[in-house]
């Protein structure tokens, strides 16, 4: 029986990378008066480092050499800092929208009883944001765990965040269903047990996505039905519990 649901944030909540962690980025090195730039298809490319500090230092690594070893980590932490003080303000003005059926997708399934969880790779400060400044009041208390890069320092593909998720709501993975948006984050969820739905945007949709559940544009809505990428069809184009629980039986069956 399906019990929960664990969304990933980044890229399968909301849109958040292109026009919100990238500008963030961008603005934290100017303020450090650095002319570092980070665009469109470099910033896809950086993707692959999870992890904004992660990110920052392989970008060092690779692009800043002239940095001296011993300075960089330092160096990482404090861009990431602002970074992140950057992307706040950017989630507070809006900047930052959810994708496309997840506002009705996450309403229906806390209503239907489903536990709701997040297993993502970025702070907590910024899911608090997120969640608080495009879900209904309350919404927050609907997720009964939120597992962060507080409590995995072992970012996606490595299962850990799933673990500690999974660890807290003491449920079994084929209680589960992850919802990822990312090869990383799907190697994640499969690694600690999990079958994953997948919503893919323009950053991952060329992907891996072998041993996921379903490849899908989006969850769609009402007039905007999703397309299906890779498994099988759904009648109505919009992705809802009745059909989560459907998806989850079929895997329970096949690995039966
Ligand atoms: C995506 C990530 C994060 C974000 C930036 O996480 O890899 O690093 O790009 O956020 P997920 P931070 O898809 O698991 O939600 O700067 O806070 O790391
Ligand atoms: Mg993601």
């Amino acid at each position: 029986m399906l019990r929960a649901l664990i969304f990933d944030v980044d890229g399968t909540i909301a849109d958040t990378e292109r026009d919100g962690h990238r500008v963030a980025f961008n603005r934290a090195f100017a303020d450090a008066g650095l002319d570092w730039h980070w665009d469109v298809p470099r910033y896809g490319e950086l993707l692959r480092v999870t992890g904004g500090r992660e990110r920052i230092l392989h970008f060092i690594d690779t692009d800043a050499t002239h940095i001296a070893t011993d300075e960089r980590e330092a160096l990482a932490r404090r861009l990431h800092a602002r970074k992140t003080t950057h992307y706040l303000r950017m989630v507070d003005e809006g900047s930052v929208q959810l994708r496309p059926g997840v506002a009705r997708l996450l309403s229906e399934a806390h209503a239907a009883g489903l536990t709701l969880a997040i297993a993502t790779t970025t702070s907590r400060a910024n899911i608090d944001a997120l969640l608080a400044h495009t879900l209904p009041p309350g919404a927050l208390d609907w997720f009964c765990v939120i597992g962060a890069a507080e409590d995995a320092p072992c970012k996606k593909p490595d299962p850990q965040v799933y673990e500690f998720v999974l660890g807290q709501l003491d449920l079994a993975p084929h209680e589960c269903l992850a919802i990822e948006d990312s090869a990383a984050g799907l190697q994640a969820a499969t690694a600690a047990g999990l079958r994953t739905v997948v919503t893919v945007n323009d950053y991952t949709r060329d992907q891996d996505f072998s041993g996921a559940l379903t490849v899908l544009s989006d969850f769609g809505e009402r007039g905007a039905p999703a397309r299906i990428l890779v498994g099988a069809g759904i009648s109505s184009g919009i992705v809802d519990v009745a059909q989560l629980n459907a998806w989850h039986a079929r895997s329970a069956d096949l690995q039966a």
